[in-house]
């Protein structure tokens, strides 16, 4: 099988490259990505000299460069690639659409056009809305996006629909809680409070922190689309969650106590704009139709990721002191 990964040197994205080729070492896997300020290919230097495996710097929205790359024989694409920080999409929306709604498109229509076996959107639980106290996202809950990252998803999931059910273009959508694990972007929650904690910085927690995520290890993300690609039934959706719900202050106290720094560095911020409530995936579909099951815990899992932030440091402060751009600059230019 040859794959395209879109936006591979991401977080979830380079976590997926890895198990693919971990997991299925016959297989071809092609990424794309543009490198924007969230792709970093030190992620992939345990693969780099992999021969199944090829880079390729380019913008998902570029429609020759992804016609080009789609007519060289793929069979499925899984795309990744979008922005996916909130905090970015209240400060800038333009750059979410023209990535998560239009790069979709371009994709499309080359897998359209190039008649690929199958195409997978990778969504998120976000596109629902915001829960109350009780409840779950079931796979036909309306979607009822609440911040311009979550509108550009949800904008993208409508367009792989509307390909499926105008041209019939195979397809799955899968919709996945908040992850967490190893290369990690910085910006996010939980790598957020470990680099800030370890540097003795204040930890900015959004309004009372009690808004509530679903958190799910990385890896089991990956396994889940690895599912999806070969046995997710055409045209359907498939929620992805590990029935981990926690406050946002849970992750804050529980990583500060493990790192034994003081909650005198925990500080209440003003709330993000139209900020989420709740949220919580019922995992139920994939679970009874595909057999999926989460291998990792929680408690563990969190253990876990700390350790690898503690043994790589390097990375992470090469991100925040924007050597890693100052790299991808030399390395590529301006393109
Ligand atoms: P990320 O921001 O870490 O990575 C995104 C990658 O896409 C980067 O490598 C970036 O360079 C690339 N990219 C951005 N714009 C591009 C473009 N126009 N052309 C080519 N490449 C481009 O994001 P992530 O957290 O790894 O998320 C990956 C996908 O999973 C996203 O679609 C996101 O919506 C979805 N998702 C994320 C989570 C989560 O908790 N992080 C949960 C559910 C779903
Ligand atoms: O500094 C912070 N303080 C804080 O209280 C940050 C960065 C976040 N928060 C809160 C906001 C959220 O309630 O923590 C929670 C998690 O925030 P993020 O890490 O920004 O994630 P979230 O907004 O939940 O979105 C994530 O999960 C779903 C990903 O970024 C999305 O790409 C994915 O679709």
């Amino acid at each position: 099988m040859k794959l395209l990964v879109t936006g591979g040197a991401g977080f979830i994205g380079s976590n997926f490259v890895m198990y693919m080729l971990r997991e299925h070492p016959d297989y071809e896997i092609v990424n794309v990505d543009s490198l924007t300020y969230a792709g970093n290919l030190e992620n992939l230097q345990s693969v780099e000299s992999n021969s199944q495996y090829t880079f390729i710097r380019a913008d998902i929205t570029d429609v020759q460069q992804m016609e080009q790359i789609i007519s060289q024989g793929i069979d499925v694409i899984v795309n990744f690639a979008a922005e996916s920080h909130v905090d970015r999409s209240i400060l800038s929306p333009d750059i979410f659409v023209r990535t998560n709604v239009l790069g979709t498109q371009v994709l499309l229509d080359a897998a359209k056009k190039y008649q690929v076996t199958k195409y997978v959107q990778v969504s998120t639980d976000e596109v629902y809305g915001s829960l109350g106290p009780t409840g779950l996202f079931t796979e036909e809950t309306p979607l009822m996006p609440n911040s311009p990252y979550s509108a550009s998803k949800a904008g993208g999931d409508l367009l792989v629909r509307a390909y499926h059910e105008t041209f019939g273009l195979p397809v799955n959508i899968t919709r996945c809680s908040n992850n967490y694990g190893p290369f990690q972007f910085p910006e996010k929650l939980i790598p957020l409070i470990i680099s800030r904690a370890l540097n003795d910085e204040a930890i900015p927690v959004y309004g009372d922190g009690l808004n509530i995520r679903d958190w799910l290890y990385v890896e089991d993300h990956c396994s889940a689309i690895d599912l999806v690609i070969h046995n997710g039934k055409i045209g359907e959706v498939y929620n992805i969650g590990g029935n981990n719900e926690r406050t946002n202050i849970y992750i804050v106290e529980k990583i500060l106590e493990q790192l034994g720094k003081p909650a005198s560095l925990i500080q209440y911020v003003q709330d993000r704009l139209g900020h989420d409530r709740r949220y919580g995936i019922d995992p139920t579909k994939l679970h009874t139709e595909l057999g999926w099951k989460p291998v990792h815990n929680f408690e563990t899992g969190i253990k876990e990721t700390i350790q690898w932030y503690l043994n790589h440091q390097e990375w992470w402060t090469r991100i925040q002191s924007g050597t890693y751009q100052d790299y991808v600059k030399l390395q590529y230019g301006d393109r």
